[in-house]
């Protein structure tokens, strides 16, 4: 297996790296000029890239929090394709060419076929805002549109051999300054098993805030698990493949000791190099929240994992 120089945060570090990045957002959400105006000025340059869409409520769990500052969602982001740290996203993948864009669906299905966005974006679309949970223990709240992933799959019919789902995303050095070192085992891989993925709190996300996608946030579609680490959630998904075996995600590549195929949240299992049990809720400064198992969403995912050692398939 090869090795791989990512960046691996201390545990001890993460707090106060935090607190610095996420002071700047404050002080550049509460600024109308200033040392704030590089970030506001990034969002508005980038949701000037956004369309509005149209969509319903759709059925979600209601939280007892509101939704994140859609300003702090879009600057705050983990997207090494466009660089490590939380505010290159936002600076970096004004660059990726979003149109046109197909995602290729294949594998063990009766009718592989290649999907535009266009068609994806005339589907019905809903909205689910979601408690997000970054295995970097921070969340937030989000406000995602887009659809059950089952309606995608259900154009392809899988098939009684496909037992887990492939996410690819886009790796493109020309447009992603990231993919040119090797952060991670490029393409950006995730996966989840077959009845995870069907499952109806799987979304297959078009856009947030009301809007489609902005780039640092995975447009012009990604995946979208709540009860999950954030690093399952692949972002700008070029290939969607049903498959017979468990596949080999990027992450695991990176570490499998760290970041496990499941990635259910769960206080009870620490992350090797970090505690799992309280998150900051941004834009808190201090990790003041509880985590919840499956992130708050155990009434209606904790049957999918009956019998299961959720330590040992962390
Ligand atoms: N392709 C790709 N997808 C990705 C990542 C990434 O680096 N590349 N980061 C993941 C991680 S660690 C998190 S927490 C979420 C962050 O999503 P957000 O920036 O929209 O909040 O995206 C996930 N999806
Ligand atoms: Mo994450």
């Amino acid at each position: 297996m090869p090795r791989y120089s990512f960046p691996k945060p201390k545990g001890s570090e993460i707090t106060p790296r935090d607190v610095y990045l996420n002071r700047r957002h404050f002080i550049a959400g509460a600024m109308a000029t200033g040392v704030g105006v590089s970030m506001v000025g990034t969002a508005r340059a980038a949701s000037a890239a956004t369309q509005p869409l149209t969509f319903k409520q759709g059925a979600a769990p209601v939280l007892s929090d509101k939704p994140t500052a859609r300003e702090l969602a879009t600057t705050y982001n983990n997207y090494y394709e466009f660089g490590t740290s939380k505010g290159e996203p936002a600076h970096n993948a004004s660059t990726l060419k979003i149109k046109p864009w197909t995602v290729e669906i294949g594998g063990e299905v009766a009718k592989p076929r290649t999907i535009g966005i266009e068609d994806l974006l005339a589907m019905e679309l809903e909205e689910r805002i979601y408690r997000m949970r970054c295995v970097e223990a921070w969340s937030m709240v989000i406000p995602w549109v887009g659809m059950s992933f089952s309606k995608l799959a259900s154009l392809v019919e899988p098939t009684s051999k496909a037992k887990y789902v492939k996410f690819t995303s886009a790796a493109r050095p020309e447009e992603m300054p990231g993919v040119r070192s090797r952060i991670l085992d490029w393409p950006y891989t995730e996966g989840l098993r077959m009845d995870e993925a069907m499952h109806p709190l799987t979304f297959l996300t078009l856009g947030m805030y009301g809007e489609t996608l902005p780039n640092q946030n995975g447009a012009p579609v990604r995946i979208v698990t709540p009860w999950k680490y954030g690093f399952k959630n692949a972002k700008s998904i070029v290939r969607i493949d049903f498959v017979s075996e468990q596949p080999r995600t990027a992450w695991m590549t990176a570490g499998a000791n760290e970041y496990g195929f499941y990635a259910n949240v769960n206080p009870e299992v620490d992350h090797p190099r970090w505690s799992q049990k309280h998150e900051r809720l941004l834009p808190a400064f201090f990790a003041s929240r509880e985590t919840e198992k499956f992130n708050g969403y155990g009434a209606e995912v904790t049957s999918l994992y009956s019998g299961m050692d959720l330590a040992a398939n962390f």
